[in-house]
């Protein structure tokens, strides 16, 4: 039996403090009263109904008449797995039993770069959490659940309205027999700059307590000097260490040298020896060709000794052959996507690979059957997401020219859509390619994707060449980002950056070139404690809540001003948080274990003089009247 625990901040109902987002709302929110939770949900669910979630304005709508989805039912307790093996043995001994598995080892990746490559990472807890029991109890045999990290953090809080901690708590919870797996941008914790030593600990810490088993640590410029303190970290909180290897350019052309397999195995070495219990091949942008990915593993797993973890994006269309090459040449794990949250951007397609594994010596060993149900529970939630589909069609060979991120993929092109750049996507897509050659062949991952992306929008939108970029004499305007990056802030590629061009970007302002973290001072947990619990009214801080706002101050206050007004809106169904709800409609929401809300709207009245609308409800058999300003 699992309990959710599915409040975590029950202290809520004590209003005390308003907010930024509330200041640029009408005055009918605009002064401080105490309401119950229940209360602030109608509030939510009135506004959306009336004016709309202004994340889903204009964009396509799931279908009038959706399938529900509906988690399989768990078939028995859940049988002992991984998580088992980690508790009871340790990290080394999980290493070790990697090596020692005949089978393919499977990571699912659904419920992080699944929808963060298709559905620019705006999956709710809510459609993980109902099904997690059924991974648990179905496919014990999966080597781990990515679940958290990446961007699923900030946007947790920024666009989702819920908390990242919780989300993992209850994932964590519901799955006690597999390891949760997490991505972390090492310095740059799951942020896009590089934080305080001290800072990166903490995170991982509590990371390692609210529930990650896996923590996938790679740096955006595979600078491994970068990569320590949180590897240490990890290793300390005795967790799995997947020390990572980001893929670029194209190991068989010998005119991309710079990344040859000799690259690859000296950083592997030295992942080795900073205490990786697992080498990580992260393939970001799908670029790994199966000639390759044979030729590489193979060199891996014969010179470094370690178990290789195999992750890649079928942008392209050919992912899963290059998945089979690895398997062909003795990789131990790769990750997959459910049927129905794979393929372009996002990860290979899982019941694929296991079917075509299906009496072979790497045989998963998973149920295909099982597989089939969870997704066929996932094609139903992705419908429900029908607004942040990219609208791509199909796989693209020219993913090879601009080298993009699967995860970074859609955004940018949505980016691109902002300013009316949708058109010019193929433009950007080569700016994106002649950036990545200006700035000297980088790795492009989280964060330095995110900074030639912002520099190749720019190029377009203003019509620059890359001529007139490096040209000393015409003046350019670089993204801050560009700047940032120039002067050391994200730590060093190989070789360095190129002089003449940092030289025009820092305009002679000299660069860092040591490890950021080594002079950024620490911060004062307890003071930073302090301070936050302050700006909250002197509410109590917990470490969760702390290392939330170290990681992103802004967005962190942002979510906790909403919540206020809000409540809990992470136990409303999908399609009601999005879409708000029509007349005649009835949704259950359950705010605490047993505690659960039945919500009718009724209907919704005529805007008054004061651009006011009452919104009829039933709430638990009572009615209820909200009044919500009109925007619309
Ligand atoms: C977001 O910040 O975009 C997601 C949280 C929900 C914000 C609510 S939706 C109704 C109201 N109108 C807005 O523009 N924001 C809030
Ligand atoms: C992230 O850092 O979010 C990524 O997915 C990088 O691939
Ligand atoms: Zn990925």
């Amino acid at each position: 039996e699992f309990v959710i625990n599915l409040l975590k901040h029950p202290a809520f109902l004590n209003d005390t403090y308003t907010t930024r987002f509330i200041d640029g709302t009408p005055e009918l929110f605009a002064f401080r009263k105490r309401r119950d939770r229940a209360t602030k949900l109608l509030i939510y669910l009135a506004d959306i109904s009336v004016n709309g979630h202004p994340e889903t304005a204009g964009r396509p709508r799931p279908p009038a008449q959706p399938r529900l989805p509906v988690p399989p039912a768990p078939q028995g307790e859940p049988a002992p797995g991984t998580k088992q093996l980690l508790e009871e043995q340790g990290a080394q001994a999980v290493a070790d039993w990697m090596l020692a598995q005949k089978r393919l080892l499977i990571t699912d990746t659904t419920m992080r770069d699944g929808h963060q490559s298709l559905l620019a990472t705006r999956m709710r807890s809510f459609d993980m959490i109902r099904v997690a029991p059924s991974y648990a109890a179905n496919l014990p045999q999966l080597f781990s659940v990515e679940c958290w990290g990446g961007a699923t953090f900030d946007v947790a809080y920024r666009f989702l309205q819920e908390c990242p901690w919780q989300r993992l708590r209850d994932l964590r919870a519901a799955m006690p027999n597999l390891m949760t797996q997490m991505l972390l941008r090492a310095s740059n914790g799951v942020g896009y700059t590089n934080y305080p030593d001290n800072v990166v600990r903490a995170f991982v810490r509590q990371a390692a307590e609210t529930g990650v088993d896996v923590f996938r640590v790679f740096d955006s410029l595979n600078w491994t000097p970068n990569m320590r303190v949180a590897m240490e970290a990890v290793i300390e909180a005795g967790k799995l260490c997947e020390g990572t290897i980001c893929y670029t350019g194209d190991l068989l052309d010998p005119a991309r040298s710079k990344y040859d397999l000799q690259y690859y195995l000296k950083m592997a070495r030295e992942l080795r020896e900073a205490g990786a219990h697992v080498l990580g091949l992260k393939d970001m942008a799908g670029l790994l060709k199966p000639a390759s990915a044979s030729l590489l593993v193979r060199a891996l797993k014969e010179e470094i000794g370690l178990p290789v973890h195999f992750h890649t994006h079928d942008t392209g269309g050919i992912a899963g052959a290059s998945i089979l090459a690895a398997a062909e040449a003795g990789v131990d794990a790769v990750d997959c996507a459910m049927d129905a949250l794979s393929g372009n951007t996002s990860q290979p397609t899982l019941g694929s690979v296991v079917e075509a594994l299906r009496h072979t010596d790497r045989d998963t060993g998973l149920d295909i059957g099982a597989i089939r149900r969870i997704s066929n529970y996932w094609e139903a939630v992705r419908a429900q997401y029908a607004a942040f589909e990219s609208g791509l069609q199909a796989p693209a060979s020219e993913v090879w020219l601009h080298e993009m991120p699967g995860g970074q993929f859609t955004n940018l092109k949505a980016q691109a859509r902002s300013m009316g750049l949708e058109e010019r996507w193929h433009e950007v897509a080569q700016a994106y390619a002649d950036v990545n050659r200006m700035f000297g062949d980088i790795v492009k991952v989280t964060p330095s994707s995110k900074v030639v992306g912002d520099m190749a929008l720019m190029m377009v939108a203003q019509g620059l060449s890359p001529a007139q970029v490096l040209d000393p004499a015409t003046e350019v305007a670089f993204p801050d980002s560009v700047v940032d990056m120039m002067r050391g802030n994200l730590g060093q590629p190989p070789g360095g950056w190129p002089a003449a061009l940092q030289k025009k970007v820092l305009k002679g302002e000299p660069a860092l070139t040591g490890r950021p973290g080594a002079s950024l001072p620490a911060v004062d947990l307890e003071a930073a404690r302090a301070e936050l619990s302050a700006e909250l009214e002197g509410r109590a801080v917990d470490d969760e809540d702390l290392n939330g706002w170290l990681m992103y101050p802004k967005v962190f206050l942002d979510y906790m001003g909403r919540h206020r007004l809000y409540g809990p809106v992470r136990v409303l169904p999908t399609p009601a948080f999005f879409y708000g709800m029509a007349p005649g409609e009835a949704i259950s929401a359950e705010i605490a274990p047993g505690k659960t809300l039945e919500i009718q709207l009724l209907t919704i009245g005529e805007t008054d003089e004061a651009g006011e609308v009452k919104v009829f409800f039933e709430l638990n058999g009572q009615p209820r009247v909200i009044r919500v300003p009109n925007r619309k």
